[in-house]
């Protein structure tokens, strides 16, 4: 008996510093989708609904303070509360469009001096994405975009620590995009990608899981 794959959905991660764009370009790729008649949802972490999420938005707005492994994992956590329910929306045919993922727990806790290693090891087992799409942009001009310096990482000296850290980070696998041109131009960039990853994916390859 020859067993069919099922079609999947994609597991689509963006990355960048602040400001780059994320939340602008993630919204409009999982409308652009929907209109081309996938199921796509729009996610994000640190999901900040649940009850690690409550802690990490109060520790992000400097209203509680935390060691900085313990906000780590606490970052790893969000992720892993939405482990089974991000793989059963991959397995029933959606694509997840995701703002942040892993890559933003290593950046931002190796940025502060914490060891490499150590930090990609409590996201070991989680579903990998099936494309990393980084929006590259300069730290200086990411701080000339808006609302600046309002949250704990928001800060030119951190946030080029940030761009070292992703640097490490980075494989010839991830799309590189400049992320200094107009919003529509990269949208524009990222839609032909985004297809073919969601297209690849309905073949029904499995699920491979971090770290690569
Ligand atoms: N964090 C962590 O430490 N560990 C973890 O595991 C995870 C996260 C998952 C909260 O993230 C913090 O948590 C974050 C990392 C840390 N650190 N900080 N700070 P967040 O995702 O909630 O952060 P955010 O404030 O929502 O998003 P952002 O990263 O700062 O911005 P963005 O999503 O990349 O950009 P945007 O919101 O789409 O655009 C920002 C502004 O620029 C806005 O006014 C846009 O209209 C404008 N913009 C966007 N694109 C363009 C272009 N192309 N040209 C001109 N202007 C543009
Ligand atoms: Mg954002």
């Amino acid at each position: 008996e020859v067993k069919m794959k099922e079609p999947r959905g994609a597991l689509i991660v963006l990355e960048g510093l602040d400001r780059s764009g994320k939340s602008s370009q993630s919204s409009r790729l999982a409308s652009y989708l929907k209109e081309k008649g996938y199921s796509a949802e729009l996610w994000r972490f640190p999901d900040r609904t649940t009850d690690t999420g409550k802690m990490i938005s109060a520790y992000l707005a400097n209203t509680s303070q935390m060691d900085d492994r313990c906000i780590h994992l606490l970052f790893s956590a969000n992720r892993w509360e939405k482990r089974s329910l991000m793989e059963a929306k991959l397995k029933t045919g959606t694509t997840l469009i995701v703002d942040r993922y892993s890559y933003s727990g290593v950046a931002f806790s190796s940025a502060k001096g914490l060891d490499f290693q150590w930090c990609k090891a409590p996201d070991i087992g989680l579903p990998a994405p099936d494309l990393v799409i980084f929006l590259d942009i300069s730290p200086e001009e990411a701080a000339r975009r808006g609302e600046y310096g309002v949250e704990r990482y928001e800060k030119l000296d951190f946030q080029k620590k940030v761009a070292e850290s992703y640097k490490a980070l980075r494989d010839n696998s991830w799309m590189v995009v400049d992320a200094s041109q107009s919003i529509d131009h990269v949208e524009n960039e990222l839609r032909d990608k985004v297809l073919e990853c969601v297209l690849d994916c309905q073949k029904g390859n499995p699920i491979s899981h971090l770290w690569l």
